[in-house]
């Protein structure tokens, strides 16, 4: 009997004094619920394709939900995991910034760490672990800078706006914004979404050349290169010369953009990493053994005006 006391004793003090299990440097054996956004686009894909492919390589077993666009379908498959219990983070591209406090809670009080990656939230930073993502406001003011040395500060813009609502349009929207308010001459004439999808790029491109008188347009600031492309359509089947009757400017640098730039329709793009998963995951494990970690973790990129100098930098 006295054994027997003296054995729980010893399975009692294991419990409290041996840590938890920590995560593997890596995070090999984890489960992570990753919440992707959609497919909208060639730099969407990437990313997508990127993260499986850094959880394969590391072992860790990537729960994927493609939303489709939609933040209802982002937090039904959020719930699901939490509810099922079976991962042991989550990784969240948000497709909009609000919306996110209650499910994040839910995460919070299940004791199961969030990472947010590409986008951002409004909820309380206290509801997530960081932010891995790129600084959407100055990818604005490179693309405006450039455009203002391109044309001495003197343009009337069209601008081809991302999802509404979603950090990385109105980001965007900000830095470049701050950086044409500098110049008197240079004005936003036209600014509307197309969803950073091609397609809708290029029909909001086609509506405003039979709106507008296309020698007012000096340019287009476009939310990424997918709707750049698109607008480059618009522009060629309209008669007009993109890059030079109309500069083309946006951010992504995606393949496709190069591209263009190898045929001359488009002048420049701000690059973004699809690389994240890297970081996203390593915070998780550095979180789930306790360690603090910074709000926000940068990814950078440049602005690139050639091929051949994107391929000097990679
Ligand atoms: O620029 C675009 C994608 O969230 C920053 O979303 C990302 C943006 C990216 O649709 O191609």
């Amino acid at each position: 009997m006295r054994f027997a006391k003296l054995s729980l004793i010893v399975l009692i003090l294991l419990a409290v004094l041996v840590p938890a299990a920590s995560a593997q440097e890596n995070g090999a054996g984890l489960t992570i619920g990753f919440s992707q956004i959609g497919s909208e686009s060639a730099w969407r894909t990437a990313f997508t394709e990127a993260v499986q492919a850094e959880a394969e390589a590391r072992g860790i077993n990537l729960l994927f939900s493609d939303a489709q666009q939609s933040q209802e379908n982002q937090i039904a498959a959020m719930r699901a995991w939490l509810a099922q219990g079976d991962v042991d983070a989550i990784v969240l591209a948000p497709v909009i910034e609000s919306g996110w406090d209650d499910v994040l809670q839910e995460a919070a009080d299940a004791g199961v760490p969030v990472i947010i990656v590409d986008r951002n939230v409004d909820s309380d930073p206290s509801l997530y672990v960081t932010r891995v993502s790129s600084d959407f406001v100055h990818e604005g003011r490179l693309a405006a800078a450039w455009l203002a040395a391109a044309t001495s500060g003197n343009c009337n813009i069209v601008e081809l706006y991302g999802t509404v609502g979603s950090a990385a349009a109105e980001d965007r929207h900000t830095g470049f914004s701050q950086v044409i308010d500098l110049f008197s001459n240079m004005t936003i004439i036209q600014s509307e979404t197309g969803n950073f999808v091609r397609t809708e790029g290029k029909a909001v491109m086609e509506s405003i050349l039979s709106s507008e008188d296309p020698a007012n347009i000096c340019a287009v600031f476009a939310h990424n290169d997918d709707m750049a492309i698109g607008a480059i359509e618009a522009i060629k089947e309209a008669g007009l010369v993109p890059a030079q009757d109309i500069l083309v400017v946006s951010v992504d640098a995606i393949p496709d953009i190069f591209d263009s730039m190898d045929a001359g329709e488009t002048n420049a793009t701000v690059e973004l990493s699809p690389f994240m998963g890297g970081p996203a995951f390593d915070a998780v494990v550095a979180t789930l053994n306790g360690e603090e970690l910074p709000k926000w973790i940068p990814v950078g990129g440049g602005l690139y005006t050639s091929r051949a100098a994107y391929d000097a930098d990679h």
